[in-house]
């Protein structure tokens, strides 16, 4: 599809529908969560943040939103029916329609007033990305990337925008449910110890509340129409008459505190069972989404209808999903009670995969009121926080947001540094300018051939990897080929029609193969980008380059478990690939597809012709299924090579930074930069520290 197609596709149709907008902006968030492609992810949020951005021409918005539905709309047929080829072609001309738009929107200025509100939203580069991802993290991290342009530290830039990329979209979201006045809103007050959310005896009419990390307390809301209000006062969300709030589409709380961390989100949701079911509808589509779930159930009242079949569909298809269940309200009733209770309601969630050690009888309210007067809570309270707190720390995004604080850290120090060595050279004199710099161009030039060294290693290595899959891949293929031949062949007539396991099976064992062999290849480029890591370090140990060469172990994963969560593996899309294998597959193995086939074959002919029919077919098939999956792989392959040399490239600097940076400038330079560097010294000593 060129631009003037898409100019005329049923797009653009759907697009100059009164509910297009609303349509984008409720599969936004679901596609966003799910898309894998990066490029794609950021240009359609740039999108919509020039549809809410108020500046947008009549005709313009039907083109923006057009695009929009057009990349969003794939996500709905997922996972059956897509013709694999065809989606991905999808994907290619929906960057090519956003790039023709994109072209036309590029002078906008996003940071002008928002329609229908006297507020600008404080953004970096995009309004939603600031109001959905903003956090004390991509705040510092922003800062910081403002320090290394004045310092004109390319390689530092560059180092923040990647922790920025792995920063995107990774939030922990602990999402609080159950039905209306079960004290979900109590629960999460006596967490941020401090009355902040609205609590009441009724159904309070509030749409979801995502509460975050932020440099200071922020309230945003969004309405359905997209525009966003920033309150003035965070406490505008105890103001039940508040109209704003109540018809908003979602709420998000931003405060600096602590126990959020920087990448938590706490989400506290409408009841289920709400007198307005539009409420309830909101947490019934938020729900999936979300990476834990807190379940509040009244302890006096736990065989409401609506709280099990929640659970129940919950658990039907993420039977691993993690949920805590809280009985609240255990004041109401003595110890004894308690215990009857939580015996009974164990066994029924025990058949849910939910067992007796998530289960929590507590008073939020008992809670509320000894925090509030800054007394310890008891015990009851105090059992459920460690449990929930001890899950978040161990789980794996916390991982990555260790990691991620650690690359901060280090960022934040060494542009210190760097401010420091330009403040430092600037009172040299002239000739001892020269020399010294000269000797730092020399060892950078060096440290340069190292590193050029190992990532042709590393390229190599990846090469002799995607070989050695796609020969296993081939042979693999081959075998089950002869195994699809073997069942045809030893099949009658009846078992072959009555056949409903072929295609699952086909299913399993490619998916089995995939994550086999793709898992232990990253083990094994773990380790040997580990081994070059190493021995650059020795190398530029040798060259004595002048900086310090910490050897900072923490940056060196060594584990290859590790690897998998920890910062190199982190960016990998195995499971993009599994999944591109699975649906892949699916469309090519589907169960209706290949059993209709048979069926169809066999109805017409013997069992001979149905036979070699079949396998026809299955040939067919597999034919053009390695072809895309060889072009999938082959992209994976290159993504490993590239995130391997930028984790060689991003420890080296780590180590050598410094130094590093200063060499390759001229003296003018130098004094320049030295200037604004001593001007932003003192921000550091203020700045950077939780
Ligand atoms: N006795 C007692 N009352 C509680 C407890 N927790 C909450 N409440 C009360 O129950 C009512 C509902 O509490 P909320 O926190 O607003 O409940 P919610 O689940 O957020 O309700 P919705 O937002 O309307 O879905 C309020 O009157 C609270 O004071 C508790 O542990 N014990
Ligand atoms: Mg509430």
């Amino acid at each position: 599809m060129n631009g003037k197609e898409f100019l005329n596709s049923k797009w653009i149709d759907e697009a100059k529908k009164p509910d297009a907008k609303i349509n984008v902006q409720q599969k936004f968030n679901q596609w966003s969560n799910r898309v894998k492609n990066t490029g794609i992810l950021n240009k359609a949020k740039e999108l919509w943040s020039y549809i809410i951005s108020g500046q947008v021409s009549g005709t313009e918005k039907v083109e923006v939103l057009a695009a929009l539905l057009y990349i969003i709309s794939p996500i709905d047929l997922i996972p059956d029916f897509i013709p694999v080829a065809g989606w991905l072609d999808d994907m290619g001309v929906a960057a090519f329609a956003l790039s023709l738009i994109m072209n036309k929107i590029s002078n906008i200025d996003l940071n002008a007033p928002i329609a229908g509100t006297n507020e600008t939203v404080p953004v970096s580069d995009s309004p939603v990305k600031d109001f959905q991802y903003k956090n004390g993290l991509s705040y510092e991290i922003e800062d910081l990337k403002d320090v290394a342009y004045e310092l004109d530290a390319t390689e530092w830039i560059a180092y923040a925008e990647d922790i920025e990329e792995k920063l995107d979209s990774s939030f922990f979201s602990v999402m609080f449910v159950g039905r209306y006045s079960s004290g979900k809103s109590t629960l999460i007050n006596a967490f941020l110890g401090k009355k902040l959310l609205p609590v009441s005896a009724i159904a309070t009419r509030r749409p979801i509340t995502y509460i975050m990390m932020g440099s200071e307390e922020k309230l945003y809301s969004e309405s359905r129409q997209g525009e966003i209000t920033i309150h003035e006062n965070v406490s505008e969300l105890l103001d039940k008459e508040n109209k704003c709030l109540e018809e908003a589409n979602r709420i998000s709380l931003f405060l600096p505190s602590k126990f959020l961390s920087d990448q938590l989100c706490f989400i506290d949701t409408p009841g289920l069972e709400d007198p307005n079911q539009d409420f309830s509808n909101m947490t019934l589509q938020a729900a999936p989404t979300a990476d834990a779930l807190v379940m509040v159930i009244h302890i006096g009242y736990t065989q409401s209808a609506a709280d099990w079949a929640f659970l129940k569909d919950m658990l039907r298809d993420d039977r691993d999903r993690k949920v805590f269940v809280v009985l609240n309200h255990a004041d109401t009733i003595n110890n004894e009670q308690i215990n009857n209770v939580i015996e009974t309601i164990s066994k029924s969630l025990n058949d849910l995969n939910i067992p007796k050690t998530r289960i929590f009888a507590l008073s939020a309210k008992n809670a509320c009121e000894r925090i509030f007067a800054g007394e310890t809570p008891d015990r009851r309270f105090n059992d459920f926080k460690t449990a929930l707190l001890g899950f978040l720390n161990k789980s794996r995004k916390f991982e990555r947001e260790r990691i991620i604080r650690q690359q901060v850290n280090v960022l934040s120090n060494k542009l210190k540094d760097t401010c420091a060595t330009y403040v430092d050279l600037q009172e040299k004199t002239l000739a001892e300018k020269k020399s010294i710099l000269e000797q730092l161009a020399n060892k950078r030039k060096q440290a340069e051939k190292l590193i050029d060294n190992e990532e042709r290693k590393i390229e190599r290595k990846v090469l002799e990897l995607e070989n050695r899959f796609l020969s296993n891949f081939e042979s693999f293929c081959n075998d089950l080929r002869r195994e699809v031949q073997r069942h045809v062949d030893r099949a009658t007539l009846d078992q072959l029609r009555a056949d409903y396991g072929l295609s699952n099976n086909i299913k399993i064992k490619i998916r089995e193969f995939i994550e086999k062999h793709l898992r232990d290849i990253h083990a094994e480029l773990g380790d040997f980008t580990y081994g070059c890591i190493s021995k650059l370090h020795n190398e530029l140990q040798k060259t004595n380059f002048p900086i310090e060469i910490e050897r900072d172990e923490s940056v060196i994963i060594k584990n290859p478990d590790l690897i998998i969560v920890g910062g190199l593996f982190i960016a990998w899309p195995i499971l993009g690939i599994m999944s591109f294998a699975a649906l892949a597959a699916g469309a090519l193995f589907g169960r209706s597809y290949i059993e209709s086939m048979i069926k169809n074959i066999l109805e017409k002919q013997g069992k001979e012709k149905a036979r070699r029919a079949i396998l026809a077919q299955l040939d067919e098939q597999l034919t053009s299924f390695k072809k895309d999956f060889t072009i999938h792989i082959h992209e994976h392959f290159n993504q490993l090579r590239n995130d391997c040399i930028a984790k060689i490239k991003s420890s080296m600097l780590e180590n050598i930074g410094t130094a590093y940076t200063v060499a390759h400038k001229d003296i003018a330079d130098v004094d320049m930069i030295a200037q604004k560097a001593r001007k932003l010294l003192p921000r550091f000593e203020k700045q950077y520290k939780y």
